[in-house]
């Protein structure tokens, strides 16, 4: 990897204001549309790296971002993967409210409107409500300002988690189970490619995709096969009532997810510091922390000595999920990981199977490899570069004591957004902005960058 020139401060005002602008453009008031058209909606993951980057600029309205969230979170105690604005027109998003009318047909929906989806995304928010506490005092405000939202949090953040790791994971391994790639967040990743396969898509009724009339290039979306899949497992999902029991017996797809995992051991980590801070029972502070052994544990198995990278597994099959993509790094998020793994996992990083592939134009890892024969450079979670994968990299590598190449992969990111309008992820090659632009999460992510510098 190589450094980017690193902006002048002058330059580092204006791509505050202009991120700061995003992300005013796009509130809602107590929440954040995910991106101006594409998605006008409330995501659960983005509003987690959106908490991160509000911080820098207002941690009440941070807090408020997270909190508006968990207003919707079902009995179970998960947190929906979109929690739908009654104000967005019904044809902007599909499946809409409409499509799931999730407080009819799920018994723990909460009351709606809003209605919200019946997936789920991966538990960034414990991360992102400490780093608001983090943020809080690092910039002097008083330190009791932060405890009362922390009390506030903890308990749905306590469900949220132990739903996942139970529901989600009935076996006990430490790795949480999806019923959808959009409940992975990387949505059409090769990653699902040998699961979805088996998937026979059924009988169902029409429906009329609303993504490609907000992207210039239909090869930036989930192709049409892709998508057939995804609308008929979400059927199957509204079939069964979303009742875990019956998806985890005949669900067609099954799978442990390695980044939502390793995201939710990073998870407890950050819960464990809020449960100390509050003062929470001894038994709750002693279940998270089995929870974050069990997670490491579980991670571990995901091991491949041939890619030098974690694989997800697919249930159904009995088998790993063997693909080539930048989720097979999350462990790093996950921490506590030995030397030995730690060095092989960044030698992959660097090498040409990732960030170190001659014709990129900025040295950070593509979604897919671009050796992967389903590598595609312009299709959302097939190639292109997301920044906030890279954010997490960043992140992770600079808590397990790699700070110079976490320090690489920020500046090259922050080279990469400099003269762009916060695009949701970016053509390797060429750096072209694609997908939405004006996306929460980036500007987001480039907020928490660039004060983590000054
Ligand atoms: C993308 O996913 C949605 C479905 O949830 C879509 O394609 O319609 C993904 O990139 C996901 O990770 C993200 O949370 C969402 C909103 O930014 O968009």
């Amino acid at each position: 990897m190589s450094f980017a020139a690193w902006p002048e401060p002058s330059d580092v005002d204006h791509m505050v204001r202009r991120a700061t602008a995003v992300l005013q453009g796009n509130d809602m008031g107590e929440w954040t549309r995910a991106s101006p058209d594409l998605y006008p909606h409330q995501w659960s993951w983005d509003t987690g790296f959106i908490a991160i980057g509000l911080a820098r600029l207002d941690t009440g309205r941070a807090a408020r971002e997270l909190l508006s969230l968990f207003e919707y979170q079902w009995t179970s105690g998960k947190v929906p993967h979109i929690v739908f604005n009654p104000k967005a027109p019904s044809h902007s998003y599909f499946p809409g409210a409409e499509h799931w009318s999730s407080a009819g047909t799920f018994p723990e929906a909460p009351p709606a409107p809003p209605y919200t989806s019946a997936l789920c995304q991966p538990p960034i928010h414990a991360v992102a409500a400490r780093r608001i506490r983090e943020v809080s005092l690092g910039s002097g405000e008083d330190s009791d300002s932060t405890i009362g939202f922390l009390r506030d949090i903890y308990p749905k953040l306590l469900r949220w988690h132990r739903y996942l790791l139970t529901r989600r994971d009935t076996e006990r391994s430490g790795l949480v189970t999806i019923y959808h790639p959009w409940e992975s967040g990387t949505d059409n990743s090769p990653r699902w490619d040998a699961a979805l396969e088996q998937v026979e898509v059924g009988e169902m009724p029409e429906y009329k995709r609303l993504d490609l009339q907000h992207i210039d290039d239909p090869a930036e979306r989930p192709t049409g096969p892709e998508y057939d899949r995804f609308i008929w497992l979400v059927e199957l999902v509204k079939r069964a009532r979303c009742d875990e029991g019956a998806l985890n017996d005949s669900h067609p797809f099954l799978v442990k997810d390695v980044l939502a995992s390793s995201i939710l051991v990073a998870a407890n980590e950050a819960l464990l510091e809020i449960a100390d801070l509050i003062e929470s029972p001894d038994t709750e502070r002693e279940e998270i922390s089995e929870w974050i052994d069990r997670g490491r544990k579980g991670l571990e198995n995901c091991w491949d000595e041939e890619f030098g990278i974690y694989l997800d597994y697919d249930v159904r099959r009995d088998e790993p999920l063997r693909a080539r993509t930048v989720a097979g790094f999350a462990p790093i998020v996950a921490g506590g990981l030995s030397q030995e793994r730690l060095r092989r996992l960044i030698e992959t990083l660097n090498s040409v199977w990732f960030a170190g592939h001659p014709r990129l134009r900025w040295p950070l890892p593509p979604s897919t490899s671009p050796s992967e024969k389903r590598f595609h450079p312009r299709s959302y979670w097939r190639g292109p570069v997301w920044p906030v994968i890279n954010w997490l990299l960043w992140w992770s590598l600079g808590r397990a004591g790699e700070s110079a190449l976490a320090e690489e992969i920020k500046t090259n990111s922050l080279a990469q957004l400099a003269e762009d309008d916060f695009a949701e992820y970016f053509e390797p090659f060429s750096s072209e902005s694609l997908g939405s632009l004006r996306q929460s999460w980036t500007a987001a992510v480039t907020l928490d960058w660039l004060a983590d510098d000054h």
